[in-house]
C-alpha cells in the first residue's frame, strides 16, 4: 500500500511551474498510489467553489481524473482554502476531512492536520481563524462579486505578510505542548502536518517515555514536496520542477 501526503502548494496563476508539476504529479506517481492526502493550502486562496478560471478548472479536472482512476483522495482545509466546500468535493471526487483525522496506515495510527491549529502562541492568527470560520460569514462572503472577494483576500494577505515579518519564528511555529496534547488526545504516535513550510521529521516526547514522530511537509514554492508512506516505511522527498521542452 502506498499513501502520499502533500500540502502548501499555494497554487496561483503567477506560479505556473507549480501547477505544471502538480498536474504532472497527478497523472504519474499519484496514479500509482492507493491514496493521496492533501493537507491544506492547495491554493494560494480559494475564493469559493463557484469560481471558474483556467487554474481552478484544470486542478479540479486533474483531481477528478485521479479519483476516477480509483485513487482515494482526501483534503484537509488550510488557512488559504478554508472555503473549499461541497461543490468542489462533488466535482473532484475528493473527501473533505475535518481539522483532525486519525488514519490507519499498515497498523499504525497517524494523526493528520493542516498544522495552523498547533500555532497557539499566534493569538492574532487564532482570533482571525475563529472569525472566518463562522458559516454565515463564509456564506455571505461567497455571495459577494468575485472581484470584491479577491480584493478583500488581497488586502488580508498583504496585512498577513506585513504582520508575519514582525512575528518571531517561535510564534509562527507549532507549540510543542499543543502537539503533545493532540497526539495524546488522539492516541497517535505519528503526526503529519504542513502549514509552517519547514519540512522535517521531529521526535516528540510523549508520556510513558514514548517517542513519537512529527512529520512536517514542505511547501511547493521552489520544488515539490511529498511524503511517501509505503508498507510501514516513510520518506519525505522533493520533486524538481519540470524542465522546459
Ligand atoms: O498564510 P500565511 O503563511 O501568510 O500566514 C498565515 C496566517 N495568515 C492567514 C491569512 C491568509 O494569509 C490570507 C487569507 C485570506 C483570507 C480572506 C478571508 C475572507 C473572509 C472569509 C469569510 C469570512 O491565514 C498568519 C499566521 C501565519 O500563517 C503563521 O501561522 O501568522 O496569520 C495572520 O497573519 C493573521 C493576522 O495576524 C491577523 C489578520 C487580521 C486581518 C485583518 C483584516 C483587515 C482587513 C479587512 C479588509 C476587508
Ligand atoms: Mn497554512
Amino acid at each position: 500500500m502506498t499513501t502520499l501526503f502533500i500540502s502548501d502548494l499555494h497554487l496561483d496563476e503567477r506560479r505556473p511551474q507549480v501547477t505544471e508539476l502538480f498536474l504532472h504529479f497527478l497523472v504519474t506517481e499519484a496514479r500509482e498510489a492507493d491514496a493521496l492526502y492533501i493537507l491544506g493550502d492547495l491554493f494560494e486562496f480559494w475564493s469559493g467553489d463557484d469560481i471558474s478560471n483556467p487554474l481552478n478548472d484544470s486542478i479540479q479536472d486533474g483531481l477528478k481524473a485521479l479519483t476516477d482512476s480509483g485513487v482515494k483522495c482526501f483534503l484537509v482545509k488550510g488557512n488559504r482554502d478554508f472555503l473549499v466546500s461541497k461543490r468542489f468535493a462533488k466535482r473532484t471526487g475528493i473527501t473533505i476531512l475535518g481539522d483532525y483525522t486519525v488514519i490507519n496506515l499498515d497498523g499504525q495510527k497517524v494523526l493528520i492536520a493542516h498544522g495552523d491549529t498547533f500555532c497557539t502562541l499566534d493569538e492574532k492568527y487564532q482570533a482571525f481563524r475563529a472569525a472566518v470560520n463562522i458559516p454565515w460569514r463564509q456564506k455571505l462572503f461567497t455571495c459577494l462579486p468575485i472581484f470584491v472577494r479577491e480584493a478583500i483576500a488581497d488586502k488580508i494577505r498583504g496585512h498577513s505578510q506585513e504582520g508575519n515579518q514582525q512575528k518571531s519564528m517561535q510564534i509562527m511555529d507549532v507549540t510543542e505542548s499543543e502537539v503533545v496534547d493532540k497526539m495524546q488526545e488522539y492516541n497517535c504516535q505519528i503526526l503529519v502536518h504542513g502549514h509552517t513550510h519547514k519540512p522535517n521529521i521531529h521526535d516528540v516526547q510523549l508520556s510513558g517515555d514514548q517517542i513519537g514522530k512529527r512529520i512536517v511537509l514542505g511547501d511547493w514554492f521552489d520544488q515539490g514536496s511529498v511524503l511517501i508512506w509505503h508498507d510501514g516505511q516513510y520518506d519525505l522527498q522533493q520533486r524538481a520542477f519540470l524542465k522546459k521542452a
